[in-house]
């Protein structure tokens, strides 16, 4: 795909940005202490990171779909931890707010997350619900002017530092998919607490957590969108956050290619470099058929999503493919290092462990088949 002037200078811009920023030296640091730099969080916002998609009256760039995957996939090269930092103002946090939210919630809300001001989860998995959503047992009673949410959501990533979550929760418990909404809830209100920050495999940098709900009076302005509509918002919210993962997959399948490419042309075993070897040659050669395949996919998605049409069924088909490649890829790169491959100081290791998520947060990859299933088959 041809890209227009103004996606190469934002691509870029990322790029130099991730360069300069993202260093070995941070990066070492990131995962040592889990902690990601407070700095490099506000300096992604200050450049625009944050609202590449939102229009310049909340403060965003104003840019489109296709730009978006490009900054994702170019910090994810780098860092697929920094891209959550990216991902999450742009897509489940900022996308249903710019969707649904009224002109005072975007005011209120959108703006300061675009700003790096303020964080805002994303509050839709629970511990006995997760691939089937629309089973949560999360549940708002009406109470005069406000609702009253009680319920636990869990794997609630940037929960521990939010300052605010979208909640989603039944309003109509007999209704299904048909009675569950959006609310908008203050971290800091009464009866929210946060678990413990869960000890994950990858993407170590950006804390995830369970968020408890105890008899939580949320007033009728938090609605997010309209009652009883949040499940829709929900999905509409995850096809674009899929196009995100698939972007991070894309980012951190290119670096392994690249970082294989290298090794392969510089190890040297039975008296020649392994390039030279066709396990390994035809091995890389595959590596780089995915892809490349997998960025010609994604942008596609995202011009499609650009048009305004909606596209589950190839933000599905995106997300299914270029993370279950990118899981593949990054599993022969650390075969192409051998034992160096498995040791920390080799970076494919961390990709290893980064990409082991992709093909499961924000829906997994037999979620993903469900989503196209039910389009082909069920007209859904
Ligand atoms: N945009 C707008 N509306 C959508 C939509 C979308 N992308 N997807 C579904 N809807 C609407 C449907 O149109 C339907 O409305 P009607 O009944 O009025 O036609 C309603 O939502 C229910 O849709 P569906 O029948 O497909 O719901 P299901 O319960 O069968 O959904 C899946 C099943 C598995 C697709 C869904 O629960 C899902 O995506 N689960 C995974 C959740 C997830 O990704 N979690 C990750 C953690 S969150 S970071």
């Amino acid at each position: 795909m041809q890209l227009t002037d103004q996606q190469t200078l934002i691509q870029k811009l990322a790029k130099t940005f991730a360069e300069r920023e993202l260093t070995k030296e941070v990066l070492d640091k990131v995962e040592a202490t889990a902690e990601f730099p407070k700095e490099i969080q506000q300096k992604m916002a200050d450049v625009g990171f944050y609202g590449i998609k939102t229009p310049k009256e909340y403060g965003g760039a104003g840019a489109d779909t296709v730009s978006y995957a490009l900054v994702m996939k170019e910090i994810a090269y780098r860092s697929a931890v920094a891209s959550i930092y990216v991902s999450s103002p742009n897509s489940l946090s900022g996308g249903p707010l710019l969707k649904n939210g009224t002109k005072e919630q975007k005011e209120k809300y959108l703006v300061p997350i675009v700003k790096g001001e303020k964080v805002l989860a994303f509050a839709l998995t629970e511990p006995g619900a997760g691939s089937d959503a629309a089973g949560m047992s999360t549940v708002a009673i009406e109470d005069g002017d406000d609702y009253i949410i009680t319920g636990r959501k869990t794997f609630i990533t940037m929960a521990p530092f939010s300052d605010y979550a979208i909640v989603f929760a039944k309003t109509d418990p007999k209704a299904g998919t048909h009675g569950i909404t959006a609310f908008i809830v203050d971290m800091k209100a009464e009866g929210v607490s946060t678990g413990k920050a869960e000890d994950k495999m990858g993407v170590i940098g950006c804390a995830t957590s369970d968020i408890v709900l105890e008899n939580v009076r949320v007033p009728k302005e938090n609605i997010l969108g309209k009652l009883n509509h949040g499940f829709g918002i929900a999905m509409a919210t995850l096809d674009v956050g899929r196009v995100g993962v698939a972007s991070q997959a894309v980012g951190v399948a290119q670096r392994a290619l690249d970082e294989a490419v290298a090794y392969a042309k510089e190890r040297k075993e039975f008296g020649t470099t392994i390039s030279h070897f066709q396990g390994i040659s035809f091995t890389i050669a595959e590596m780089a058929a995915k892809v490349h395949a997998a960025e010609v996919l994604l942008l596609d998605t995202c011009a499609l999503m650009d048009t305004g049409a909606r596209c589950s069924d190839k933000a599905a088909m995106t997300k299914l493919l270029a993370t279950e490649w990118c899981n593949w890829v990054v599993d022969r790169a650390v075969q192409i290092f051998g034992g160096y491959g498995y040791m920390k100081d080799y970076i494919v290791e961390r990709l290893y462990r980064d990409a082991r998520v992709f093909s499961i947060y924000e829906g997994t990859s037999e979620v993903q088949k469900i989503v196209i299933a039910n389009s082909l088959l069920r007209g859904k």
